[in-house]
């Protein structure tokens, strides 16, 4: 995953000596490229990440520890990107009262519906925040948004990503007009 990491230009597990506010995980490193992209939002809106793989299917007790302890070790929200059978974010978010933001990952077959399906469909009582199919982008907006309801630093800085948004449209709205 190191190698794979530096290739992306990612930071390494953990962003400096700070302790992560948002944790990113992910059912196989086969989801990386999808997650990657949310992980450089919070990288460019400096927030203390760690990304890692965690697999409800592969890895049950692992991602139960990983679950588990969360909270305690200082997380705020926890994004979870799985593909299939995506029982991930729903079973961590059974383990753990922190916010958890489900990414459908797209895989091979049923154009990620499976994935969508999965995760959205949570029973009464144990909510999964979803985004749309591979929507790593509002999965890291939703995230530092949930940061930013406490940290007013983040609070600023989303209000200035989304006037530089909204800048991009008109100037293209602009070009196109003239
Ligand atoms: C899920 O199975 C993962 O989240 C991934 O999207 C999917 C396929 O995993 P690989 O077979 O590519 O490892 O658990």
């Amino acid at each position: 995953l190191a190698q794979i990491q530096s290739a992306m230009e990612l930071p390494s597990s953990e962003m400096e000596n700070e302790k992560p506010l948002v944790g990113i995980i992910m059912g196989s490193d086969s989801d990386l490229p999808v997650m990657a992209v949310g992980a450089r939002i919070l990288k460019q809106f400096a927030v203390p990440f760690e990304l890692t793989i965690v697999s409800a299917h592969r890895t049950p007790f692992r991602m139960t520890k990983y679950a588990t302890e969360a909270a305690a070790r200082g997380l705020k929200t926890i994004i979870a990107g799985a593909g299939g059978a995506a029982h991930l974010p729903g079973m961590v978010a059974a383990m753990t009262v922190l916010p958890v933001i489900g990414v459908p990952v797209k895989g091979s077959s049923l154009d990620g519906v499976d994935s969508l399906h999965s995760i959205v469909q949570m029973p009464r009582g144990i909510p999964v925040a979803t985004v749309a199919i591979n929507n790593a982008t509002n999965a890291a907006l939703l995230a530092i948004r949930n940061l930013a309801a406490f940290m007013p630093e983040y609070r600023i800085k989303l209000e200035q990503y989304y006037i530089a948004i909204e800048d991009e449209v008109l100037q293209k709205a602009q070009k196109l007009e003239n």
